[in-house]
């Protein structure tokens, strides 16, 4: 029943439970459907019981402005001794300076640099949103509303990748004050070494966005950005770092000014509170990743190249066949032959194959809604303990959808009987609330 049909009640209490039993249901609901379901949209994951326990314990009520043993409202101390643990597993899992774990979201840890190293009389270079990058790299997100025009680097279709000599010249001319990279389909790692020359004649601070890679990164199964010329990465940490959503700003600081800059970045300059229940549970991530991320990347990055190459023999157009079609957790498939991005999206979901629709390079920004491709992600399957041999089936049901156009009754109870098999979250440790793990319903 319609919410706004029930307001019309006159016992209120009735009423608001009505409302509060919709949502508990729509919840359940959705947990049942995602438990039956293949969730492959790159951006997502699923977090560990153990972190998910964080996610539901009191830090979820605390406020903890401030630094860190000097907050502005009392009752912190465990608060602090939390936060001061998450800081240093996230330092020491991807071996830098500086960690900050208190942005809420990837957009917004890169909101808090640019609040910190941008401004309007700033330039900043970065990859255009078709070619795969993260809206708030763009003038119409977060780089613009700080008041900057990026200027876009010249990209390679064929290798999808950044046009390595175009790139050069672009940061040679426009001699800008920030140097962003890093996408949200991101194939493989940008040429930073071949452009660490540039940066240096220039010198930009460079940034990276390795949300989507983050994971990979930290079991160092995709480059090392820090050590190929990068002074700054951000992330959200729920790709293929499979935490809490939330954000991370990771850096190697010039000197203690930059330091300050950055910290400031975070608060006051885009959030007061921080949320203490998922720096929790990222620490928590941290941890897992360190004893089980080596092999959960190796798994992630094989079994997205197994799809792909199960893919492209059942005809689907999965780019960069040539390169082994990615690097990463992410395939981009162009199916505009077979009927565009947003409507087979949609028929996907229908048989119950959580994917989404993306824009390829040769698309423009207005054609998001029927863009030509396709992005999937392993990541999330792979968690669920899904290997090589299981991306045959999974490219099967693909096909089934995309190519023959297969009413999705059927494809759907398949997907529900392959999911059977996978309900467990692997790569983590065991322990947690029994129930509170998604798949308690
Ligand atoms: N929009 C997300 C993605 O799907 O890549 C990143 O924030």
């Amino acid at each position: 029943m319609e919410p706004g049909i029930i307001l019309k009640w006159d016992n209120k209490e009735v009423c608001m439970r009505k409302h509060i039993d919709f949502i508990r249901t729509q919840s359940k609901k959705h947990t049942k459907w995602f438990s039956n379901s293949l969730p492959m949209i790159a951006s997502e994951n699923i977090i560990s019981p153990l972190a998910r326990e964080m996610m539901l314990s009191d830090f979820q009520d605390k406020y903890a402005e401030g630094p860190v043993g000097d907050r502005y409202y009392e009752g912190n101390e465990y608060v602090d001794n939390v936060e001061r643990r998450v800081k240093k597993l996230a330092r020491e899992t991807f071996d830098v300076d500086y960690a900050d774990v208190r942005p809420l979201s990837g957009t917004n840890a890169n909101q808090a640099v640019l609040m910190a190293l941008g401004g309007p009389n700033k330039k900043i270079t970065a990859p255009d949103v078709s070619d795969g990058a993260h809206i708030s790299s763009a003038k119409f997100g977060s780089v613009g509303f700080r008041g900057m025009e990026p200027e876009t680097y010249p990209f390679d279709v064929d290798e999808m990748n950044l046009d390595i000599e175009g790139t050069k010249k672009l940061i040679r001319k426009e001699r800008p004050d920030i140097a962003l990279f890093g996408r949200s389909v991101f194939l493989f790692p940008p040429p930073l070494d071949e452009l660490k020359d540039v940066f240096e004649e220039v010198g930009c601070k460079v940034w990276y966005d390795g949300a989507h890679v983050l994971g990979l990164i930290a079991a160092g199964k995709f480059q090392k950005p820090m050590e190929e010329g990068v002074d700054i990465m951000t992330g959200s940490t729920h790709k293929t770092l499979p935490g809490p959503q939330k954000g991370v700003v990771l850096a190697n600081p010039a000197n203690e000014e930059e330091k300050e800059k950055l910290s400031a970045g975070v608060f006051p300059g885009v959030l007061s509170n921080h949320h203490m229940h998922s720096v929790a549970a990222l620490g928590i991530t941290l941890a897992e990743q360190r004893k089980f991320g080596e092999k959960y990347a190796e798994q992630i990055i094989k079994n997205a190249k197994a799809l792909g190459q199960a893919l492209y023999e059942r005809g689907i157009d999965v780019l960069c066949e040539h390169k082994g079609f990615t690097e990463s957790h992410t395939l981009a498939v162009d199916v505009q032959e077979h009927g565009g991005g947003g409507t087979l999206a949609e028929a996907l979901e229908e048989a119950n194959i959580i994917a989404n629709k993306n824009l390829m390079p040769w698309d423009d920004v207005e054609s998001a809604k029927e863009p030509s491709g396709l992005r999937f992600g392993s990541q999330a399957l792979t968690r669920l303990g899904m290997k090589e041999g299981h991306m045959e089936e999974v490219a099967e049901l693909i096909e089934r959808v995309v190519v023959n156009r297969e009413k999705p009754v059927k494809i759907k109870e398949d997907v529900k009987a392959l999911r059977e098999d996978f309900q467990e979250i692997h790569y983590c440790f065991d322990g947690g609330e029994k129930g509170l793990h998604g798949m308690g319903y």
